[in-house]
C-alpha cells in the first residue's frame, strides 16, 4: 500500500512559506545591478526531481462553490485559446475558461488522424521534416488588436515559421528561416498584418559550412522579417548576441529581443557570467531603408538581405542593458511600456517605449529608456496585463504569479513610496508563460489569467514517469489572484493567447479557397475531369496511377479499383456532402494511408501499392453514418 495523503490531509498540513521575509534578501536599490546571489536558484529550478514532496507548496483550498470557470454542459466558452503544442509540433485550442481541449491542429507534426504529414499538400509543406517544437502562437493583428485571419507558430527545432488560416483552423503556409538555428520568439507587428519578427536563440557562424566552428566570437543570430501575407522571408539583422523572446510595439516602429547571452558563452557558466545583458531594439524603419538601398549583405546559399547590425549600437538596433539573462519581454496594452522579465534577476526592467526614440538620437542613453524595475520574485519569466494598469508576471522559482501595478513602479523606482506588489497567489508548480484574455492586444480585458506550469507533481494521479503539466487558470477579475481550475496538459504547450471568441469566425463547410485546391484544380484541369463529380482511374504513365473519387455518406463514389504491383498510386478524393460536421476519410489497409477530407473538401495522397497482389480494402475512417462501417471498397493490386 502507498501512503498517498488525501487532498483533505495535505492541505492541513500546508506550512505557508514566508516568502516575504525570503525575498528581501535580494530587494535590490533602483538602477542596481543585481549581484551575483540569485545565480543558483534557477538550478534548484531545474531539477525537480530533487526536490520532492518535502518542501511542497501546496493548492490553497478546494472552493467549495461553483467555480468562476464553471461553463455548464452545453454551454459555449467566451475565450478561444491558442495553445502552442511544444515537443508535439502542434497547435491546440482550447475554451476559455472551461479549459476544456477544442482541437489540436497538426503543423510540424506527423499526425495519423488528419493524415498531416502524409497528403500531398502537407508533404510539400513539411519538405520531409516530422518533427517540430512550437512554442509562440501569436495572431494577425489590424490596428492593435486581432483581425481573426491567421494564426503564427513558430518551430524552434528546424527554424520555421507556419501560418494557420483561422476561418479553417488548418495550416495553410510554412516557410524556413535562413541563416538560423533555435527560431524562439517570434511576434506579428500590431497595427496590421505586416511583418512577423522572428528571432534565432541559437548564434552560429554565419555562413554555417563548417568555417569557424570552433570559434564562437564569430557567432552571429538573426532577427527575420516574414511578411505575414506572402510568408516570404524579407530580410534579417545580424547581431552578435542571442535573441530569445520576441516582442512589436503597437505603432509598427520597433520590434524587441531579449538577450540573455550577451556573453557569447556556448556553455552554461559563460551564458551566465554578465550581470547585465540585454533588451535589443530594432529600428524598423532605418532596417527598410537599408534594405531598400541595398545596404545589406547576403549570407551564404540565402538570398535574402541582411543587414549587418553587429557590435555597437546603431541607427538598425539598440541594446538596453538590462539584468541578467532576461526572458521575456511583452508590452502592455495602452503601448507605451515594454516588460523585460529578468530571469536570473527577481526584477522586471520597464522600458518607456516613446523614450527610445531619444536613446536612438544619442540625447539620452539607452539605459534611460528604463523608468521602473520592480522586484516581483525569483525567477521572472512573462508578463501579461489587465486594463486596469496592472501587469502579471510569471515566477518560475518562487512557483507564483505575481500581480503589480505599473504605475507605482514607475513612482518607487523615480524615489516615491509606493509598493507596485498588489498581490501573489501560489500556483502548481514552476510556472513559464502566463498570458491574460485579449492582453497582448489594445483591448485587454482583465478577466482570465492562464500560469503554464512546468511541473504537475502531486496534482495528478501518476501516470508513469512523465507528469503532466498543469495549465492553470486564474480569476483576475478582482483584486486577488484566484486560481479556480487545474488543466492537466500533455508535452508541452509553452504559450498561449486567450482570444475573444466574437473575433473568431470558422467556415463549416470547405470554401474551396485555401492555397491547395490551386493544386487540386491543376492536377483535374489536366486530366479533363471535374474534381467534385469524377470517379475515374487515370493511368499517367510509367507506373503512375491517379485516382479521382469522391464520398457522400455512406458511399464512396468508387466501389473498386485496380492498379498494379509496385504503382505509384494518388488518391484525390473529394467529399461532396455539404453539411456541416460530414466528415469521411480514406483509409487503405496495409499502405499507411489514412486522411481526413472534410464536408466540400478536396484532400489528396499518394502511396506505393504493395508488391504484394491481392484485394486491399479502403475504408472511411470518421465516423459519418450509421452504415459507416459498410463505406468502403476494394482496391485490386495485380501482379
Ligand atoms: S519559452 Cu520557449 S523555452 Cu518562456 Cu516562450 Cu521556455
Ligand atoms: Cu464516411 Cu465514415
Amino acid at each position: 500500500m502507498t501512503e498517498k495523503k488525501t487532498p483533505t490531509e495535505a492541505t492541513s498540513e500546508v506550512v505557508v512559506p514566508e516568502r516575504t521575509n525570503s525575498r528581501r534578501r535580494f530587494l535590490m536599490g533602483a538602477g542596481a545591478v543585481v549581484g551575483t546571489s540569485a545565480v543558483a536558484w534557477p538550478m534548484a529550478g531545474c531539477q525537480p526531481a530533487a526536490e520532492p514532496a518535502a518542501t511542497p507548496t501546496p493548492a490553497a483550498a478546494p472552493a467549495h462553490k461553483a467555480p468562476s470557470s464553471h461553463v455548464a454542459p452545453g454551454q459555449m466558452d467566451d475565450y478561444y485559446g491558442f495553445w502552442s503544442g511544444g515537443q508535439s509540433g502542434e497547435v491546440r485550442i482550447m475554451g476559455v475558461p472551461s479549459m476544456r481541449e477544442l482541437k489540436r491542429i497538426p503543423v510540424f507534426n506527423r499526425e495519423s488522424a488528419t493524415g498531416w504529414g502524409a497528403t500531398d499538400f502537407s508533404k510539400k509543406l513539411l519538405g520531409g521534416r516530422m518533427a517540430g517544437d512550437t512554442h509562440h502562437v501569436h495572431l494577425s493583428y489590424k490596428d492593435g488588436t486581432y483581425d481573426g485571419r491567421y494564426a503564427y507558430v513558430n518551430d524552434k527545432l528546424t527554424a520555421r515559421l507556419a501560418r494557420i488560416r483561422l476561418a479553417t483552423m488548418e495550416c495553410d503556409k510554412i516557410v524556413e528561416i535562413p541563416n538560423s538555428q533555435g527560431t524562439h520568439g517570434i511576434f506579428p507587428q500590431r497595427h496590421k498584418t505586416g511583418l512577423v519578427l522572428c528571432n534565432s536563440e541559437f548564434r552560429t557562424p554565419q555562413v554555417n559550412d563548417g568555417r569557424d566552428m570552433k570559434d564562437p566570437s564569430k557567432y552571429a543570430a538573426m532577427h527575420t522579417a516574414v511578411d505575414g501575407e506572402t510568408m516570404e522571408v524579407k530580410w534579417q539583422v545580424m547581431v552578435e548576441g542571442n535573441l530569445d523572446l520576441c516582442a512589436t510595439d503597437y505603432e509598427g516602429k520597433y520590434s524587441f529581443a531579449c538577450c540573455y547571452n550577451s556573453e557569447g558563452g556556448v556553455t552554461l557558466e559563460e551564458m551566465m557570467a554578465a550581470d547585465l545583458d540585454h533588451l535589443y531594439v530594432f529600428n524598423l524603419a532605418e532596417i527598410e531603408k537599408a534594405v531598400a538601398e541595398g545596404k545589406t549583405i547576403t549570407v551564404g546559399n540565402s538570398k535574402v538581405p541582411v543587414v549587418d547590425a553587429r557590435g555597437a549600437d546603431s541607427v538598425y538596433v539598440m541594446r538596453i542593458p538590462v539584468p541578467k539573462s532576461p526572458h521575456g519581454v511583452n508590452i502592455d496594452p495602452t503601448g507605451k511600456y515594454a516588460c523585460c522579465a529578468g530571469k536570473l534577476s527577481p526584477t522586471v526592467s520597464v522600458v518607456q517605449i516613446d523614450k527610445i526614440a531619444d536613446a536612438f538620437a544619442g540625447k539620452i542613453k539607452p539605459r534611460d529608456c528604463v523608468v521602473a524595475e520592480p522586484e516581483v520574485g525569483l525567477g521572472p519569466l512573462h508578463t501579461a496585463f489587465d486594463n486596469r494598469g496592472n501587469a502579471y508576471t510569471s515566477i518560475f522559482i518562487d512557483s507564483v504569479m505575481t500581480k503589480w501595478n505599473i504605475a507605482d513602479a514607475i513612482d518607487q523606482y523615480g524615489g516615491g513610496s509606493a509598493n507596485p506588489i498588489r498581490a501573489k497567489v501560489d500556483v502548481h508548480y514552476q510556472v513559464g508563460h502566463t498570458n491574460a484574455s485579449m492582453s497582448e492586444t489594445k483591448e485587454a480585458d482583465g478577466k482570465w489569467l492562464v500560469a503554464l506550469c512546468k511541473f504537475s507533481k502531486d496534482r495528478f494521479l501518476p501516470v508513469g514517469m512523465l507528469h503532466p503539466e498543469n495549465d492553470q487558470l486564474i480569476d483576475i477579475s478582482g483584486d486577488q489572484l484566484e486560481v479556480v481550475h487545474d488543466g492537466p496538459t500533455f508535452s508541452e504547450p509553452h504559450d498561449a493567447v486567450i482570444v475573444r471568441r466574437d473575433i473568431i469566425e470558422t467556415i463549416q463547410v470547405q470554401d474551396r479557397k485555401d492555397e491547395r485546391f490551386a493544386m487540386y484544380e491543376a492536377w483535374a484541369k489536366e486530366d479533363g475531369v471535374e474534381l467534385q463529380s469524377t470517379n475515374k482511374v487515370i493511368r499517367k504513365g510509367g507506373n503512375k496511377v491517379r485516382i479521382y473519387i469522391t464520398s457522400q455518406a455512406p458511399k464512396f463514389g468508387m466501389n473498386e479499383f485496380s492498379v498494379k504491383a509496385g504503382d505509384e498510386v494518388q488518391i484525390i478524393m473529394s467529399n461532396i456532402d455539404n453539411v456541416q460536421d460530414l466528415t469521411h476519410g480514406f483509409a487503405m489497409c496495409q499502405h499507411d494511408v489514412s486522411m481526413i477530407v472534410n464536408a466540400q473538401d478536396t484532400q489528396s495522397i499518394t502511396f506505393t501499392a504493395s508488391s504484394q497482389p491481392g484485394v486491399y480494402w479502403y475504408y472511411c475512417n470518421w465516423f459519418c453514418h450509421a452504415l459507416h462501417l459498410e463505406m468502403r471498397g476494394r482496391m485490386f493490386v495485380e501482379a
